[in-house]
């Protein structure tokens, strides 16, 4: 067995009672689906950055706020960022947003996959009040996407996370860019790879929500994807990355902590989906709460305890 098996990976995470929080009927407009949002808190609001998929299977971000991030969900009547024909990277759509409040910016930085027939591609934008946007344009070229940027600079450099399908090999890992103004990225350095063989992890990966500093190192909220008879299987594992050199991977879990199993994430556009891009810590209880994507249809939340999960991540070896 391996060695982390003993401590409760499987109850890490609690689904919420509410799940799943937000569906497409409850949405202020027709749409076909909601799900991959980013997720940070304004004041007293949790804000949720939406990927909401039209009913012509194009996807744009839409904002939904809450007092407890659980109930009472405030849906915007319009987009915050839908494709724009002056930017053509963007015109099959605009998909699966991370937020990192960025304090040097006095701004959030919103770091998504725009697509279109060039491929995936990662795009940023900047924002202060989730009102208005301005674009930063296209950061990394396809095929790439699930882009997270740290909410600080390294040595001086922004660092951002990124997952490019190399040309040789067709290999889907992690890896990081750097930058001095957010525009130019240096060349892509590895950081994570999918596992080989069997593992649950062994199709792709990419990273979840932006990394979170904690005292122990960048704690990483990953996808991991296993490839089936009946299609892909997308679960979540956990990483600690080194605070100073987050291309050092300090502890990665071998065993998944979240997995579809509910209905709402079995059932849906794409079953078997569980795709989280967003998670805010409460500093007052030490509570994670992490947003995720199920099934490509709806919304749901877990949380965890981060006293818990740097515990068991403590466990748990580098590879
Ligand atoms: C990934 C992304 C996500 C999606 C997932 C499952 O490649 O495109 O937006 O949730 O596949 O379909």
């Amino acid at each position: 067995m391996p060695k982390s098996s003993g401590v409760g990976s499987s109850g890490l995470f609690t689904r919420s009672p509410a799940n799943p929080l937000l569906t497409p009927t409850r949405w202020p407009y027709p749409i076909n689906a909601v799900m991959n949002a980013g997720a940070t808190t304004v004041g007293a609001e949790t804000v949720l950055l939406c990927r909401v998929e039209d009913r012509r299977g194009i996807s744009h971000l839409t904002v939904a706020r809450s007092r407890d991030g659980v109930s009472n969900w405030v849906v915007d009547a319009t987009p915050l960022l839908a494709p724009d024909p002056e930017w053509p990277e963007e015109a099959w759509g605009v998909e699966d947003p991370r937020l990192t409040r960025v304090d040097e910016l006095d701004a959030w930085v919103i770091a998504y996959t725009s697509f279109s027939d060039g491929g995936p591609g990662v795009s940023l934008a900047t924002t202060q009040d989730f009102q208005t946007v301005q674009r930063l344009g296209r950061a990394r070229a396809p095929e790439d996407k699930n882009a997270v940027l740290l909410p600080h600079r390294i040595d001086g450099h922004w660092v951002m996370f990124h997952r490019p399908v190399t040309v040789v090999g067709h290999r889907a890992d992690v890896w990081l860019s750097r930058s001095a103004d957010l525009q130019t990225w240096s060349a892509p350095e590895p950081v994570m790879g999918a596992r080989p063989g069997g593992w649950w992890d062994a199709a792709r990966i990419g990273m979840g929500p932006p990394p979170l500093e904690t005292p122990e190192g960048w704690l990483v909220v990953y996808h991991g994807v296993r490839q089936t008879v009946s299609g892909a299987l997308y679960r979540v594992g956990l990483a600690l990355l080194d605070l100073d050199e987050p291309t050092t991977v300090l502890r990665r879990s071998s065993e998944w902590v979240l997995g579809p199993a509910e209905p709402y994430e079995l059932t849906g556009d794409v079953p078997g989906v569980v795709f989280p891009c967003g998670l805010v810590h409460d500093p007052a209880t030490d509570e994670l709460r992490l947003y995720y994507g199920a099934a490509d249809t709806c919304i749901g939340m877990a949380t965890a305890s981060l006293p818990e999960v740097l515990a068991y991540l403590r466990t748990c070896t580098e590879d």
